[in-house]
């Protein structure tokens, strides 16, 4: 409906001459920058934008795909509420009528743990969701928070938090000074690069390649990135904390420890050397997979090589030992003399919003887990969530503190994390259930109520998350390309309505007039006495662009509210952004000591609860191996669980194929294209799944993508359910988890392999 009467952007009038817009793509890490062309209300062109300062054009099948969805007729445009099992479209007022309704008694009679709350991967590439969710959350009160990271990166966000004394001081390969790149668990061919915000990594390893650099890629599977790369090793799914270690191992046998300049700041050197004393490259050899000589020659390669960097990601966080072998990943560049250093592992320095930029440089706090605990396994809190994992349990598990309501916001976890069907039934159990999402889909279908946000193109756009793992120091900003109809808010503006309703205001208050009281609480909290000369300072905006301007002026380059005229502020990058493609800040530059956080001013590198975690490792070095395990993937023309409904993405070979080594094929029976049953270990649960059979996997290993099922009824995804693919989070088990963040194990599961007795067609 709406798309046909959509209300252009003023400057587009509504005549059909062609206007062209930029715009920063919000559907990966990648963050490029795109020019989309525009006609009478339609989008006619969406390509790489050359003049952008940071992604200089590169641009994927996804975002050409934006086109799609913003055209996408299944895509929500109006609030949709469950009556009598169906749901009926409704108006904005409505919706949050019914929510004043339900939510505030719930909380009343049964307390505000009895409210969930999620965030799901879209929020950390929107504003309004990244900034105002914490708000919600905070309004809720409740310790039921729940998010995406436990099923992704939150093992390096602890690592890094022990070491640095900061969850998201992360750091990331200078790439375009680096001449040897060991990458563990990443496929950024496919994936464009996650916690390292990369456009075009291809063509950047190429040049590394060009000027005699090399790419070594270590993946149970060689990956698209593998195929470029200079070297590739398999490795044992789970075995990276293992090589990593042996690696560690050679570095302290053979003296080739080289702190160099961070040799003042570094803590706890000497503990490492004595835990690592079981994993010499030998003893490590059988449980990784990777061969002894080759574990040394790795290790003496990147003490060596004086510009060279070690980089991890899903893979290795996803894993039994996601954080042993995240932290593994920093300790080889501290050791080998590569932290901080040109060419080697580097922090960005972000304009805005990034908290190791904040308060006093070189000191902190450090982090602290476990303040509180989940009821029903007594996982530990961190960085104020609980892991995804306990969600069901936590619905279905009467007593004080259950869960009986959830409010999910851009997330699918019935498709994305692990034991999706136990998810869904508990979903069910719930007294009232809210979904923020663009689609009425595997999860949002157990909502009573689904609230959609404007298409991408309808909203503002400026990376809070992104920068703080960037390639390149940068700011860029967008404007909309297209106004709204249908009176369709912002999700901030959503997001500030339920604050309102969960804290008693009821429904008629309006988001902009809870925003400006929250503002000025957050004034004078970050500003004491000049709070009101901030507020004034703010002029005329509200939202998220007042927390931009805020956190910009206040931030490394900004103009500290007029006393540092040369400085950023929003007005600024909004000039330097659009056909001008944003503000380049830069080169990554050595920021040590001043980006610690930690209570020392130190790099932490032993902490105990790592170390602790090592007789963990130390117990399983003899661990034999499953004949089969299961490992995940990542396709270009996919997005977790969600662009399978869009035309252009969702054409051609069907992709969501279980791969698989020859020699296995042989052993089990199975023939190219045949289907085969994949049971859990334990042989409770099982999916069917179409083989391809290659040498690109390796023996014992079978890799299915994530974020597929679209056969669930009641979802409206006419494309998507077309050809829905089967569901590897049904064979997961929720119980298996890496205990120091809670994060979920999503690869190296044992399963089971046979042929199933007839052929069927994908
Ligand atoms: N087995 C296995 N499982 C995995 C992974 C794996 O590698 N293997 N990867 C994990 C990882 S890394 C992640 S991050 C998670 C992601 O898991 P989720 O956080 O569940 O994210 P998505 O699957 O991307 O689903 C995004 C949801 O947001 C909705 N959406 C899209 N855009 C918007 C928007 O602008 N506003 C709103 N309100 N909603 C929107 C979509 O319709 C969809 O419902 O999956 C994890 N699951
Ligand atoms: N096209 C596309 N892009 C995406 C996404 C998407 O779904 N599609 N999702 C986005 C999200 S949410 C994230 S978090 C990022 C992730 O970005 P990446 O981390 O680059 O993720 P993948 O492409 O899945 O690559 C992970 C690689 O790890 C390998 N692997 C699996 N298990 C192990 C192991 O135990 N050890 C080692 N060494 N390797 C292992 C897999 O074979 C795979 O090649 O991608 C983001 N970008
Ligand atoms: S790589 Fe593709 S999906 Fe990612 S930001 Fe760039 S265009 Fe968008
Ligand atoms: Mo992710």
């Amino acid at each position: 409906m709406s798309q046909l009467t959509e209300v252009q952007a003023p400057e587009q009038a509504a005549s059909s001459t062609e206007t062209t817009h930029h715009r920063i793509c919000p559907l990966c890490e990648a963050c490029c920058g795109l020019e989309v062309k525009v006609r009478a209300g339609k989008v006619i062109s969406i390509r790489g934008h050359e003049a952008d300062v940071f992604s200089a054009g590169y641009i994927c099948p996804k975002g050409v795909a934006l086109k799609d969805l913003h055209e996408d007729p299944d895509r929500l445009r109006t609030p949709l509420i469950k009556r009598h099992g169906v749901f009926v479209e409704a108006s904005w007022d409505e919706a949050f009528a019914e929510i004043n309704r339900r939510l505030p008694p719930l909380m009343a009679a049964h307390g505000k743990d009895s409210v969930a709350v999620m965030a799901g991967n879209p929020s950390a590439h929107k504003i309004g969701l990244l900034l105002y969710f914490a708000r919600l959350a905070k309004a809720l009160g409740t310790r039921n928070v729940f998010s995406a990271s436990t099923l992704d990166q939150m093992p390096k966000q602890l690592s890094s938090g022990l070491l640095f004394g900061h969850w998201l001081s992360i750091p990331v390969p200078d790439i375009t000074r680096c001449d040897y790149l060991l990458m563990l668990g990443a496929n950024p061919l496919a994936s464009n690069g996650s916690l390292w915000t990369v456009p075009d990594f291809k063509g950047k390893a190429k040049a590394m390649q060009a000027r005699g650099g090399k790419l070594v890629v270590i993946d149970p599977r060689r990956s698209e990135t593998a195929a470029i790369a200079d070297e590739h090793h398999f490795i044992r799914p789970g075995g990276d904390a293992f090589l990593m270690l042996g690696m560690l191992h050679t570095l302290f046998d053979e003296k080739l420890i080289k702190l160099g300049r961070l040799a003042e700041f570094i803590n706890g050197l000497s503990d490492v050397e004595a835990a690592v004393l079981p994993f010499s490259a030998h003893a490590v050899a059988a449980r990784c997979g990777v061969d002894a000589e080759t574990v040394r020659r790795l290790a003496r390669t990147l003490a060596a090589t004086p510009r060279a960097a070690v980089y991890g990601r899903i893979g290795t966080c996803t894993q039994e030992y996601g954080t042993l072998a995240s932290w593994l990943v920093d300790v080889l560049n501290i050791v080998t003399g590569h932290l901080d250093e040109a060419g080697g592992a580097m922090f960005p320095k972000a304009a805005a919003f990034a908290a190791n930029t904040a308060g006093k440089p070189g000191t902190g706090k450090g982090i602290s887990t476990g303040r509180h605990h989940s009821r029903v396994n007594a996982a530990p809190e961190i960085m104020g969530e609980l892991p995804i994992t306990c969600l069901a349990e936590e619905i279905e598990t009467a007593g004080p503190g259950q869960i009986r309501a959830f409010i999910s916001i851009a997330t699918n976890p019935v498709l994305s994390s692990p034991n999706g069907p136990r998810l869904a039934r508990a979903l069910d159990q719930l007294d009232f259930m809210v979904s923020m999402d663009i689609y009425l889909n595997e999860t949002s279908r157990h909502a009573n109520i689904i609230l959609p946000g404007p298409s991408p193109l309808e909203d503002l756009h400026y990376d809070v998350a992104f920068p703080q793992f960037s390639w390149r120091n940068h700011a860029r900003y967008s404007a909309p390309v297209f106004g709204r109809s249908g009176g369709q808010p912002d999700e901030w503006e959503t997001l500030m309505r339920l604050c309102g309703i969960v804290q008693g205001k009821g429904c008629d208050v309006t988001a902009a007039e809870l925003d400006d009281e929250q503002f000025a609480r957050d004034a004078s909290r970050l500003f004491g006495e000049q709070a009101p000369a901030v507020v004034a300072a703010m002029g005329g905006l509200t939202g998220p662009e007042r927390m931009l301007d805020v956190a910009l002026r206040s931030g490394p380059y900004g103009d500290a509210f007029g006393q540092k005229p040369d400085g950023l502020n929003l007005q600024k990058v909004k000039s330097a952004s659009g056909a001008a493609g944003g503000l380049d800040l830069g080169e990554l530059g050595p920021r040590i000591p001043e980006v610690l956080r930690t209570a020392s001013g130190k790099i932490e590198l032993a902490a105990p609860s790592l170390l602790n975690d090592l007789h963990r490792a130390v117990a399983d070095l003899a661990r034999t191996v499953p004949d089969m395990v299961i490992i995940g993937r990542r396709e270009v023309r996919s997005n977790n669980s969600w662009m399978h409904n869009l035309p252009l993405l969702a054409k051609g070979p069907f992709r969501c194929t279980a791969l698989l080594n020859p020699l296995d094929a042989t052993r089990l029976g199975l023939a190219e294209g045949a289907f085969a049953k994949i049971s859990s270990s334990q042989g409770r649960k099982h999916i069917e799944a179409q083989i391809h059979i290659t040498d690109t996997m390796m023996p014992g290993v079978v890799s299915l993508p994530h974020g597929w099922g679209h056969d669930k009824p009641g979802a409206r995804l006419a494309v998507a359910s077309e050809r829905p693919g089967v569901n590897l989070n049904d064979l997961l088990d929720d119980q298996l988890r890496d205990p120091l963040p809670g994060n979920a194990v999503l690869g190296g599961v044992a399963v089971e392999l046979s042929a199933l007795a007839t052929y069927q067609d994908a």
